[in-house]
């Protein structure tokens, strides 16, 4: 009996970079993942341990009964939303197994990879700046599980995590924090300039509100292009008393958008407490003329039920919304900052025991009886292991080439662009360089 990584694409490469296979030949590997059963235990009876066609299809029959179980409707009551302007979602959720199981897998993951970024900044393989999103993963996995990647993101700095759920991988990501010419902006962005247009992740930026009026064009384009598209711009507490932030509003209601603005506020601004820095901290009713809700950002079924509400007004044709996520972040503003001068250690230690989003979906699942600890505990070593394996194959990629080094800089660069104080094509010495290239 063997077991194999799941889901059908690329599957096939987990399970090498594992040392896993079936031992059976091309026509039954074909059966096995035209059942998607590949990261499945696949009782093998054929000689000498090879996996038959019958055992496939005994697999497949046990497959869909679990898969049945999996999609059996649960209804979980969540927070209640504080409205603005309009009436509230349902606070019951409707979800199931499949589902719950696969939230906490991608929350869990990202915790773990953050995590994993910390130690590789304390060891010094990061440089730089390096932002971390633990403690508020339950904001992207939530608002992912309402959209596609027809719908637009553009957020701040802290953005690995959105690189993670527009379809990016831990290793990618990994490479790019650590200056790696695989990294996902060839390693010369690094931590805040994460990117996959491809998906509609639009960065990662270092400027603390422009991303807000950049979602307002990303909207435009969606309702110019009439693709049915709702963009989702994010910015922190801090950035909510940025004025870009009410001009790209302004525009977004006259114009009727389909953009939600989203606050994460998770209570800081680097050092500054939002009281502080806040005349009004009722985030959600910023938008003075715009509709918004206040949702419990640690918990990804409240994201998720208030982001589909929000989508579907906007793809409506009612313009604009603003959605204030609760939130927390655990680590310091970004990693030159411990964290612990403006707030004391218990405030942090009582979040993760009251609020933890990892931790409350992991009871959640076990309250619902939709996963054992054993599965859960599997769940968690497999992703530890993943994570360990990324960041290896990370350390060993190369920095990026010295050609590198003046590509990327200006878009479309013309062969008789003059810079002052520098020209680029001879003061590079022996540098392989081609305008425009
Ligand atoms: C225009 C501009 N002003 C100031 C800064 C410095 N700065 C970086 S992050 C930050 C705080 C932002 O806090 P918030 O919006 O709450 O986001 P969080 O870091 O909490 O996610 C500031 C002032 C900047 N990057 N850009
Ligand atoms: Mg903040």
């Amino acid at each position: 009996m063997l077991l194999l990584p799941r889901g059908a694409a690329g599957a096939a490469a987990l399970a090498r970079r594992r040392g896993l296979a079936y031992k059976a030949g091309p026509s039954v590997h074909r059966l096995i993942d035209a059942h998607e059963l590949r990261g499945r235990a696949i009782e093998a009876t054929g000689p000498r341990g090879t996996v038959t066609v019958a055992d496939v299809r005994a697999a497949a029959r046990i497959k869909a009964v679990e898969d049945e179980k999996a999609r059996v409707p649960v209804s979980i009551e969540v927070v209640p939303f504080e409205t603005y302007m309009c009436e509230a979602p349902s606070t019951t959720v409707v979800t199931n197994r499949a589902e719950m199981l696969g939230y906490y897998e991608q929350m869990y993951t990202m915790r773990r990879m953050e995590l994993g970024a910390d130690a590789l900044y304390k060891s010094k393989h990061i440089r730089g700046f390096c932002h971390l999103y633990d403690g508020q993963e339950a904001v992207c996995v939530g608002m992912e599980a309402a959209l596609t990647w027809k719908d637009s993101i553009i957020t701040a700095y802290r953005d690995h995590c959105y690189q993670l759920s527009r379809g990016d991988t831990p290793a990618t990501i990994f490479a790019e924090l650590m200056g790696r010419a695989t990294g996902c902006a060839k390693g010369k962005g690094g931590s805040m300039h994460m990117y996959m247009a491809k998906n509609n992740f639009f960065g990662g930026n270092g400027i603390v509100g422009a991303q807000q009026p950049l979602g307002a064009g990303l909207a435009f384009a969606h309702l110019y292009r009439g693709d049915g598209g709702v963009a989702f711009a994010l910015y922190g507490d801090g950035a909510a008393n940025q004025g870009q932030l009410f001009e790209g509003m302004n525009m977004a209601a006259l114009w009727k958008l389909p953009i939600v603005f989203v606050c994460e506020n998770n209570q800081y601004g680097m050092g500054t407490a939002k009281a502080r820095s806040s005349a009004n901290t009722d985030y959600y009713k910023r938008g003075v003329y715009i509709a918004g809700l206040k949702v419990d950002g640690m918990s990804v079924l409240a994201v998720r039920q208030a982001v589909a509400f929000a989508a579907d007004r906007c793809r409506a044709g009612n313009g604009p919304f603003v959605l204030e996520m609760d939130t927390y972040r655990y680590h310091g503003h970004s990693m030159s900052d411990p964290g612990v001068t403006y707030r004391d250690r218990e405030e942090v230690s009582g979040v993760r025991r009251a609020r933890d989003p990892v931790e409350g979906l992991k009871n959640l699942l076990l309250k619902h009886n939709l996963a054992t600890p054993e599965e859960i505990k599997a769940l968690e070593t497999r992703t530890r292991k993943e994570m360990d394996v990324a960041v290896e194959a990370a350390k060993k990629d190369p920095a990026p080439p010295l050609s590198e080094l003046y590509k990327d800089v200006y878009c479309r660069q013309s062969p008789d662009m003059f810079i002052r104080g520098a020209d680029l094509a001879s003061s590079h010495g022996s540098v392989d360089w081609a305008p425009g290239s």
